[in-house]
């Protein structure tokens, strides 16, 4: 019950990807619930499944703007980067998308926060090259 952005956004989901903040939900991701596509990146196309990514591994540069396409195909799931405030939801058969950049070089993890996913086995790490 450590997560109070993601189980608020089940419920406001249908209506808009709304900002968490729009709750009053103290949550450090409570800015990020939302994350804006940005205009012109490649998509690039994120399953989630009990209890892993697909693909596992991304390898980007500094400065090269993605769109993440986040997919449920069983259970509600999210993606976290923290370093960069990322965060995606996304509920059985749905697909959310925000764009994602870095600006720091280094391997990240990304991962899924419902409780027990993440050491089950949902992460993802990412290589930035500078
Ligand atoms: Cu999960």
């Amino acid at each position: 019950m450590n997560r109070p952005c993601t189980t608020v956004l089940v419920g406001a989901l249908s209506l808009t990807l709304a900002s968490c903040s729009a709750f009053e939900v103290a949550d450090d991701h409570a800015d990020h619930a939302d994350a804006a596509t940005i205009d012109g990146a490649p998509e690039i196309v994120v399953t989630a499944a009990s209890m892993s990514f697909e693909p596992d591994r991304l390898e980007l540069s500094v400065g090269e703007p993605v769109n993440i396409a986040l997919t449920s195909e069983d259970i509600l799931h999210d993606l976290n980067i923290d370093e960069v405030d990322f965060h995606l939801v996304a509920d059985v058969d749905e697909t959310a998308v925000g764009g994602l950049e870095f600006g720091e070089p280094g391997t990240y993890v990304a991962y899924c926060s419902v409780p027990g996913h993440r050491d089950a086995g949902m992460e993802m790490e990412v290589t930035v090259d500078g």
